[in-house]
């Protein structure tokens, strides 16, 4: 699996190179590529926004400049995702299906978002990850990373996959317990006490 982010922030990314998905991204089991959408600008500023027409407050991403970076990454199989607060929320069943696609090319929208022409063009889906508003969808796009490269072989045990995602029969997790059996006066529940560890 492939991941290409468009984004007016990479650095922000730095941070899911740590941990699981780090060795994963190390190991060459999944490929993450981190496109400055910045770089596209032909501005002499590196301006990416505008004024919006019809007024309103704040500024929004110029359409060119989103096409050229996405040109720069599409492929044949390419899938688009817009992380946006308008989006259809994120659910595992949709994360299971996105973890079957060859590239995903994840769209960070900042300032009031990404002018309308270039997102008919180019975006596929449009995702939301909660009710919520953020300054930006990098935050939404490390959470697809995430949640997406989990079913990918090699990146966690196979076990772990179902054990811990809702998509089985919408089950929580039973509370967990490690050792020490006793802890400020709280035992472990008899019952997991005979099992193996
Ligand atoms: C696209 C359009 C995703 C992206 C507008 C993104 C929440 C989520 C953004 C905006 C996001 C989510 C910019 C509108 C800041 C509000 C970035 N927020 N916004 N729930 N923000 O997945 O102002």
């Amino acid at each position: 699996m492939k991941f290409s982010v468009l984004t007016l922030f990479p650095e922000m990314f730095d941070v899911i190179k740590t941990s699981i998905i780090g060795k994963a991204i190390e190991n060459k089991t999944i490929e993450l590529e981190l496109v400055n959408i910045r770089d596209f600008s032909k501005n002499k500023h590196k301006k990416v926004d505008d004024t919006p027409y019809g007024g309103g407050a704040g500024m929004v991403m110029v359409p060119d400049v989103v096409y050229d970076a996405y040109e720069s990454v599409k492929t044949k199989n390419s899938k688009v995702i817009y992380l946006s607060p308008q989006g259809k929320t994120l659910n595992q069943k949709k994360v299971e299906d996105l973890s079957k696609e060859n590239h995903i090319i994840l769209l960070c929208g900042h300032y009031e978002g990404i002018d309308q022409r270039v997102l008919d063009e180019i975006v596929d889906e449009e995702i939301s990850i909660g009710d919520y508003v953020l300054t930006g969808g990098e935050i939404p796009a490390m959470v697809v990373i995430d949640a997406v490269s989990r079913y990918i072989p090699g990146v966690i045990s196979k076990d772990s996959i179902n054990e811990e995602s809702f998509a089985n029969d919408n089950l929580l997790e039973y509370p967990q317990y490690t050792r020490p059996e006793e802890f400020h006066n709280m035992k472990v529940p008899e019952v997991l006490l005979s099992r193996p560890s």
